[in-house]
């Protein structure tokens, strides 16, 4: 995918148990105009994180979406995907970049401007950055980092940067005001009554919006 996909809203299709269709969340994120999908699973074993990806690879393709793999460099290039997104305790990028054919996507999640600038040098396509407000999905989050270091960040970084972290659907704006591509949200879109109308909103206000940096 060209890296200008990564706008708008950077859906997280995240499943908590193994056994769940991840195709009715996946049209809905898609519907509501999300570019990029990332599949994420936590604590699920290989087979069934490749079973969803075969699932969702499909329908990404006939939306030209990216898909992206959370965590798990071998499931995201065993199935096909367009990238992978590694945490900080995830395969360092040097080592995935070593493993990966050329063009596909590496995001790495970072906490902080030190870890961002790092990632940015060491080649990364995208770069996360939270948690930008408190979140209740993650266990264990690292500290909130907040709109201004988010800005900073953005003026720092060549790469587009993914904002995530308890942004609700209120604070797309301001995420977006604050210089980041995408916002990647996971309750306030997921569990919203209407997923596409929320994945809308999403997208609108990253649209047209003249950057205040
Ligand atoms: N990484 C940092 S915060 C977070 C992840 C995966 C969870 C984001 O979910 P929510 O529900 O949008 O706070
Ligand atoms: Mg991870």
């Amino acid at each position: 995918m060209p890296i200008e996909d990564v706008r708008g809203l950077y859906g997280i299709v995240d499943l908590a148990g193994d056994a769940t269709d991840p195709r009715p969340l996946a049209r809905a994120l898609l519907d509501g105009g999300a570019r990029v999908l990332q599949l994420r699973m936590k604590g699920a074993g290989a087979s069934a994180m490749l079973a969803a990806l075969e699932e969702l690879r499909p329908l990404c393709r006939a939306r030209e979406a990216t898909l992206i793999v959370n965590d798990r460099l071998d499931v995201a290039l065993a199935g096909g995907a367009d990238g992978v997104h590694l945490g900080q305790d995830d395969l360092p990028l040097a080592a995935a970049r070593r493993l990966a054919p050329p063009g596909f996507l590496v995001g790495v999640s970072t906490h902080g401007e030190a870890q961002a600038l790092a990632a940015a040098d060491g080649g990364a396509d995208y770069l996360g950055f939270g948690p930008i407000f408190p979140t209740r999905t993650k266990a264990n989050p690292d500290p909130v980092v907040g709109l201004e270091a988010l800005a900073r960040v953005c003026r720092r970084s060549a790469l587009p940067v993914v904002a995530i972290g308890g942004i609700e659907i209120e604070a797309a704006a301001e995420v977006a005001r604050a210089g980041a591509a995408a916002a990647a949200i996971i309750r306030a879109v997921n569990e919203a009554p209407d997923v596409v109308a929320a994945a809308r909103r999403v997208g609108a206000a990253f649209g047209g919006l003249p950057s205040l940096i």
